[in-house]
Formats: structure tokens, C-alpha cells, sequence
């Protein structure tokens, strides 16, 4: 019997989705993996996903199931914003892969996690680095899981910092801000990681990926081809100095929560009807609305600690 805590993934599988599955796979016991609308077009995420468990060496070994392409508010329309610009066309940084061994599975992602969390209750941690349409869908569909999931640990919105796709909100609550609303209200105990948390301690600059490329490695040569386009984006668009991480932040905190230096929990929530602020994370960190505090969210992380973690993840793909 494995002694690791036992997860499954929400994935829009393009760019550092890609690493932060690498960490998973190797600090986690990953029951599966969801593919939900996101980055980029649906079934490129898919094959994305799979060929990520194939770097990994766990081709046939972890499932991958495909679940709602597009958000709540617009389901079975494919019109939600994807960003090709940030992570290529195939959203590998335009390395254009081979096509993976393994296939997807048969059944909906949704009905997957529902089924996993009834025959593992208390057991099945999620990890969530998407928009939130799947988990948010599987809640509505059988609310009875909430009780049996111990904890969600949530990349997406802001603590009070700048967007990333609008000045006012991150990727994922932005694109199913309804899908983040339900999630946040569940009841499900959750840590967030918001995007602010990636532009200040998840940046990897050129000496950072030199130091990566030196490992010499399958997995540091992985890093490399998906992170090519995010690389040049991050400087003309974001001005920031180096490739972002945001999921990989977001799956070493849950790997190792002591890399949160610094936590609280807030009332958080997610505005939905903005003229322009649509997908907004609200954190009350005052207190003013003496709602409930329903989310720890993560205010400091040990860079170091965090680095250390990537460059071991990468020098054990081999
Ligand atoms: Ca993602």
C-alpha cells in the first residue's frame, strides 16, 4: 500500500498544467485526471494530459477522463476565451508532440469523481488548476460528496492583486466565475492560491531555467519545449521577467503545505455580474462583511522551497 495522500487532478491541460501533473504524479498517489474547458481547444487538453502521464512513465497507469468543455453559463457552446497566445497553439509552447500512447476514458470526468469520492470517502484530496466547471457540475449532480472530500486546494483569483486576463480577475474564476461561485460555497474545506501568488514567488528567470536546462534531463527538457511561448508573452504582455507557475505553486503547497509561510482563512467569493470586473475574487481580509470564512487562502510561499521542489521533480524524469 502507498503511503502517499491520494488525489485527483482538474486540468485544462496546456503550459505549467503540464508540471504541476509531473509534481503530482510524483508526490501523490493521482486516482485520475479530469480534463475540463480552459486554456486551449478541448481535446488538445486531452491529448496534452496524456502525453504528460507518458513523460512521467505512467502511461496506462492513470486515467484521464474528459469532462465539460466549456463553462456553466454556456455549456455545449465552445465560446469561452482560450489563450493560445500564452501557451502556442497546442499549448506545449508549440513543440507539437507526438501523439500519446494511452486514450482517453470512456466516462464523464464528473462521474468519475463522484463515484471516487463515494468509494473513498474522507480519502480523495482534489486538485484543482482549471476553471472550476467539472468539480462545480459534480457538486451540483451529488451534493452528498462535499461531506466525503477533505480538502480542495484551488489555483485561481486574486487576493486583492491584478488579474491576469483582465486587470480585474485571473484565468479561471473569469471564464466560469458561476462554476467558482458554487465551489466556494460548498462547504468543501479549500486553500487557494491566487494568481498573485505566482508573480511573486512561482517566477523561474533565464539563470533559473539555465539551471533547469543543466539538469540534463528528459523532464528539464520537457520544461523547456512547454514553456517557450509563455517565456516571450510574460515579458511583452505581463512584464514579468521570467516563465509563471501558477499550478505548479498551487500542487507544491498541496504537496507540502509547510511551503505556505503564510495563511489565513477569509471570506472569499467571486463576482458574476460585473460590468468589469466580471470573475473578481472578492477576500474580505477586513473582515467587513463578517461572512463566513470559507477558504485559507495562501498570503506568503518559500521560493526556495518551492524551486527545490521543481528542480527535484524535473531531475527525477528521466
Ligand atoms: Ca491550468
Amino acid at each position: 500500500m502507498s503511503e502517499k495522500k491520494r488525489v485527483i487532478i482538474d486540468t485544462d491541460t496546456a503550459g505549467d498544467d503540464t508540471i504541476a501533473i509531473l509534481t503530482a504524479l510524483h508526490y501523490f498517489q493521482v486516482e485520475g485526471i479530469m480534463i475540463t474547458g480552459g486554456n486551449v481547444q478541448f481535446d488538445q487538453q486531452v491529448e496534452n494530459a496524456l502525453y504528460t502521464v507518458q513523460v512521467a512513465g505512467k502511461s496506462g497507469l492513470v486515467p484521464v477522463y474528459k469532462g465539460h468543455e466549456g463553462p456553466i453559463m454556456g455549456i455545449g457552446q465552445k465560446e469561452h476565451r482560450t489563450v493560445e497566445d500564452v501557451h502556442g497553439k497546442d499549448g506545449m509552447g508549440d513543440s507539437f508532440f507526438e501523439k500519446a500512447i494511452q486514450s482517453p476514458e470512456k466516462g464523464h470526468a464528473v462521474d468519475f469523481l463522484i463515484e471516487a469520492v463515494h468509494n473513498n470517502p474522507g480519502e480523495i484530496h482534489l486538485i484543482a488548476i482549471a476553471p472550476l466547471t467539472n468539480i462545480a457540475m459534480a457538486i451540483k449532480k451529488d451534493p452528498t460528496i462535499v461531506s466525503k472530500i477533505p480538502h480542495l486546494y484551488i489555483m485561481g483569483g486574486t487576493n486583492n492583486a491584478l488579474g491576469n486576463i483582465t486587470p480585474s480577475a485571473e484565468y479561471n474564476f473569469y471564464v466560469d466565475p458561476e462554476a467558482a461561485k458554487i465551489v466556494l460555497h460548498s462547504g468543501i474545506p479549500i486553500t487557494m492560491v491566487g494568481w498573485e501568488m505566482c508573480t511573486q514567488y512561482s517566477i523561474m528567470d533565464d539563470n533559473d531555467h539555465e539551471e533547469i536546462e543543466a539538469l540534463g534531463t528528459k523532464g528539464a527538457k520537457f520544461f523547456k519545449d512547454v514553456n517557450k511561448v509563455v517565456m516571450r508573452f510574460n515579458k511583452t504582455v505581463h512584464r514579468l521577467n521570467g516563465t509563471t507557475h501558477p499550478d505548479t505553486l498551487l500542487a507544491a503547497v498541496a504537496a507540502d503545505e509547510k511551503m505556505m509561510t503564510k495563511s489565513n482563512l477569509y471570506h472569499v467569493d467571486v463576482e458574476t455580474v460585473g460590468e468589469l470586473t466580471r470573475g473578481y475574487s472578492l477576500v474580505d481580509i477586513n473582515n467587513r462583511l463578517e461572512r463566513t470564512r470559507n477558504v485559507r487562502v495562501c498570503e506568503a510561499i518559500d521560493r526556495d522551497a518551492f524551486k527545490d521542489m521543481l528542480l527535484d521533480v524535473l531531475k527525477s524524469i528521466n
